[in-house]
């Protein structure tokens, strides 16, 4: 097998080369079926539409441990006897399989790439090593940093809260994290920087000064704003809402709740939303829902592509492959010309259950088939079916005449009182739901 692809000192995953397209007659499991990175799909390619990203912490950091015990994989890049030499195993690991698996993106956490330590310099300098080894990977495989983030919900320091601790000695200390991670992203060229609030919200009210702690977050996000652009960063700050887990209540809870924030502290011009499929169905929305919301609000910058699971109701993070939903996040998606500079990041872990090193690889390319395979039905569906003429003519009589005088804000509601009594009662209209359901399978099963 040829080791084009394996930059470190030893090859990972042997036995494995680059995986290919081969498309939908092909029965190799270790093939894309969908996903041809450079098929056209209207005026851009397919890799250019989905921007893919696999992340760190899921799929290098974790061998699979849940709260009833601890991991079943042994990994390799674990071996070595200090935590330095594991974070060096695992860059290695990690841009092999990147490459191999032919994504142009990656994202990280601050702890997840270095060693974490209390002493502030010694932390300091961890991620400044492994940043500069990650850049020498990015280099020789050119794959690049989708986004960076800082692990403030992880260390039991941050068990009341990050920005939101009602302790100022702590929210200095996570000021550390946050600043070395946007250094970090910014010497990789990192596109984006992420804030996912996991500790900050609260277990009781009680105890809790809501009002406060959201005013120190809306301080702290201000002043990492401002840190980021001192220091060059001139990409988009994102905030990944999330319902609950690990608290019973997260002050980022879904896309309408981090919009109105954003806007009530001035973040709006920028920061945007990382969407998560498994966080929206958490807060009683679907995933569409939650994408809609951002979008309409201009505010949906990338995405965390996973599924959850409706009989456990927690964050499982299982990888993507329910078309229907991938079709349906694609619609929003392509309405809104795009995601850049955000994309598709895998927060997506395999199953505890699956112990296979090529388990990560079937796992990702079924997410991103799934991914590939909605992009073409709702590109089909946007410009070849009847949806959006259907939709838009749903809304035809506020075009023109008294519709668009009172969209306009030119008419009362006295004017509409007047209207209605001589227009008599409304002519019933079908809202044809079924008729939109048929048309989605019919291009989906075509
Ligand atoms: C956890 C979040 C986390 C963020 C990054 O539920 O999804 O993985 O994406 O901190
Ligand atoms: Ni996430
Ligand atoms: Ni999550």
């Amino acid at each position: 097998m040829s080791n084009d692809f394996f930059i470190g000192t030893r090859e990972y995953f042997p036995g494995l080369g680059r995986i290919p397209f081969e498309g939908i007659g092909s029965d190799n499991p270790l093939a894309f079926k969908h996903y041809d990175a450079g098929k056209r799909i209207g005026e851009k390619t397919m890799a250019e539409h989905l921007r893919f990203a696999v992340c760190y912490w899921h799929s290098f950091c974790n061998a699979g441990h849940d709260p009833f015990g601890p991991g079943t994989r042994a990994y390799p890049w674990d071996a070595p006897a200090t935590a330095m030499g594991r974070a060096e195993a695992r860059v290695d690991a990690a841009f092999e399989f990147f490459s191999k698996l032919g994504v142009p993106y990656y994202c990280f956490h601050d702890i997840d790439l270095a060693p974490d330590a209390s002493d502030v310099g010694e932390y300091e300098r961890n991620l400044r090593h492994m940043v500069a080894l990650a850049k020498e990977r990015q280099q020789a495989t050119g794959v690049k940093l989708l986004w960076g983030t800082a692990n403030l919900f992880s260390h039991p320091r941050y068990m009341n809260g990050a920005s939101t601790n009602p302790d100022f000695a702590v929210v200095a200390r996570a000021a550390v994290q946050v600043k070395a991670a946007l250094e970090a992203t910014v010497e990789l060229g990192g596109e984006n920087y992420v804030f996912w609030g996991g500790r900050e919200g609260y277990a009781s009210l009680h105890n809790t000064d809501m009002k406060r702690e959201l005013a120190h977050m809306g301080r702290f996000l201000t002043m990492a704003r401002d840190y980021g652009r001192s220091i060059g960063f001139d990409g988009v700050f994102l905030i990944e809402p999330k319902p609950m887990e690990p608290m019973k209540h997260q002050y980022d809870f879904d896309s309408a709740t981090v919009v109105g924030f954003l806007r009530e502290h001035g973040l709006d011009q920028d920061f945007k939303l990382n969407i998560e499929a498994n966080h929206a169905t958490l807060s009683g929305h679907t995933f569409e829902h939650d994408l809609q919301v951002a979008s309409d609000a201009g505010l949906l910058g990338s995405i965390d592509a996973n599924r959850g699971n409706p009989q456990n109701g927690w964050d499982t993070d299982q990888f993507p492959v329910d078309l229907y939903d991938t079709v349906a996040a694609m619609l929003v998606v392509l309405r809104q010309g795009g995601l850049q500079p955000g994309g598709l990041n895998f927060d997506a872990k395999v199953r505890r259950e699956s112990t296979d090193p090529q388990d990560l690889f079937l796992a990702h390319i079924g997410g991103m088939d799934a991914f590939a395979r909605g992009l073409e039905v709702a590109h089909a569906l946007l410009t070849a079916s009847p949806m959006e003429g259907w939709r838009q003519r749903r809304y035809a009589s506020f075009d023109q005449g008294a519709g668009r005088d009172f969209e306009d804000g030119r008419s009362t509601l006295a004017d509409l009182r007047d209207l209605a009594a001589q227009a008599g009662e409304p002519k019933q209209r079908s809202g044809r739901q079924e008729v939109y359901e048929n048309l989605f399978n019919q291009y989906l099963l075509r």
